[in-house]
């Protein structure tokens, strides 16, 4: 290890008992996760129908398991399944041991149900507890979780996690922005969790209670549940003088813990001892090296009530080939900011909500609220972006605002390649979310 390196790995990652896991060396993680997929493959096989059936046809027994290689013999799984299996086909644990559930509502149909023994939730805490960690907090930071309480896993999960830690955690949820301004000056709040696009919202809200967040405590900020991109990122930093962090999960694995940033902030630590990811090119679902990009497969270790094989997450990323500075041996993922199946085809050509964002993002003047708008007409599809501008920028002259919004197009069109009708709004036009964003209107049907 070089001086640089290790006086990074010095400041960004005050070691904590809890985090042991993320430096074990690489071949005893190895065989760790080969005893815990082999005893996960047994019992799914004698638990759960759905497995049994599929590994049958693929002819694979769970004697041949042995070893973590082996889980590319294994079939997938989708969210489909955890569909057509409603509400508890896919439990491997009796509803006795079962102490939880949560569910995910998705956009269309019935929602899926996941659920957790005691064990599974002690899981849970820990790996939260880690991500906790890798942003650098300790027992004395006092954590404001604004992600939703209830059925959806971010509110829960965190909170669980901040508790194992040992921290101070205020359950507000999402939501009555005004009250969480309120709490978190005089509480003296060190971090904060939800969206980053709710994240968004309370910077403006302080702003129109003529309050400044840098002005808080607040020194971090941990946002996930939808993407956002790197540029977000800096734009939230600069308003909010904090740092952000970038944790990932999906309820049908636990909810948000999977992975996590460091200190370091180059790409997301999978907790690989108990979650395994894999990067499978999504249409020939061929298993690609590391370092290539394509959709993230996950299988649960160590899940007893609901576990998961190869489930296919429809996350687009790529997994790190190089070893981080911060010294975690666990591999990183790179940040999500795209799925598969939220890709648009615009006159043939891919375009990613994700690319829309980078490209205003970089052009100054800009607000940090947008929405994609999808129309037909005759026939052609349409989009049209509308942009929160500052009232500086609309109060200028006609043509100095016309100029403005061709270079939001032309920084558009650099990035994907296509020109797109661009509209300038004032600001506080766009709808505001307390959870997830819904960035894309679509209103072709
Ligand atoms: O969103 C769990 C979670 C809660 C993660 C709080 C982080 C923080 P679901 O509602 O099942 O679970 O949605 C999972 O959200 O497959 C991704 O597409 C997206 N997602 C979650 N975290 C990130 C992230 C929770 N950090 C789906 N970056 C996932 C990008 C994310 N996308």
């Amino acid at each position: 290890m070089n001086q640089a390196t290790s006086s990074l790995r010095a400041t960004v990652s005050r070691f904590h008992p809890i985090s042991a896991p993320d430096y074990v060396p690489l071949d005893k993680l190895r065989d760790l996760q080969s005893a815990r997929l082999c005893r996960m493959v047994q019992r799914v096989y004698e638990n759960v129908p759905l497995y049994r059936t599929r590994m049958d046809k693929l002819g694979v027994h769970p004697n041949d398991i042995r070893g973590i290689d082996d889980i590319v013999r294994l079939p997938f799984t989708m969210k489909v399944d955890l569909r057509d299996t409603y509400p508890n086909g896919l439990f491997a644990s009796p509803m006795k041991e079962i102490v939880r559930l949560h569910a995910s509502s998705g956009t269309t149909g019935k929602p899926i149900v996941v659920a957790y023994t005691q064990q599974d939730l002690d899981v849970w805490k820990e790996v939260v507890a880690r991500s906790l960690v890798s942003f650098g907090l300790d027992r004395s930071d006092v954590l404001q979780n604004a992600f939703g309480y209830g059925l959806f896993t971010g509110g829960l999960g965190l909170h669980d996690g901040v508790e194992r830690l040992g921290a101070t955690v205020i359950p507000i949820s999402g939501g009555n922005t005004e009250r969480q301004i309120m709490i978190m000056k005089d509480f003296n709040v060190t971090a904060v969790s939800c969206t980053p696009s709710y994240f968004i919202h309370l910077i403006d809200k302080a702003m129109e209670m003529g309050l400044d967040l840098r002005e808080f405590p607040l020194r971090t900020g941990i946002f996930g549940a939808e993407p956002w991109t790197a540029a977000m990122r800096q734009r939230i930093e600069e308003l909010s003088n904090i740092r952000a962090f970038d944790i990932y999960g999906l309820s049908e694995i636990v909810g948000p813990g999977v992975g996590a940033e460091c200190c370091a902030q180059q790409g997301l630590h999978i907790f690989e001892d108990h979650f395994y990811p894999e990067i499978i090119d999504p249409e020939t679902c061929e298993v690609l090296p590391d370092g290539e990009e394509g959709e993230l497969v996950l299988t649960t270790l160590s899940k007893d009530a609901m576990p998961m094989l190869r489930y296919r997450t429809r996350d687009i990323t790529a997994l790190e080939n190089v070893p981080c500075p911060c010294g975690r041996t666990i591999r990183r993922i790179r940040r999500i900011s795209r799925r598969s199946d939220d890709m648009l085809i615009l006159r043939g050509v891919n375009v990613f909500p994700s690319q829309i964002e980078t490209a205003i993002m970089r052009v100054e003047g800009t607000l940090p609220h947008y929405q994609i708008v999808l129309t037909r007409d005759g026939g052609l599809d349409r989009i049209e972006v509308m942009i929160e501008v500052s009232a500086e920028v609309l109060g200028d002259t006609v043509a100095s605002v016309e100029i403005f919004r061709r270079k939001i197009a032309a920084a558009i069109e650099n990035i994907i390649g296509l020109h797109v009708k661009v509209t300038l709004v004032t600001p506080r036009t766009l709808i505001r979310s307390e959870g997830k964003i819904q960035r894309v209107l679509d209103k072709r049907v």
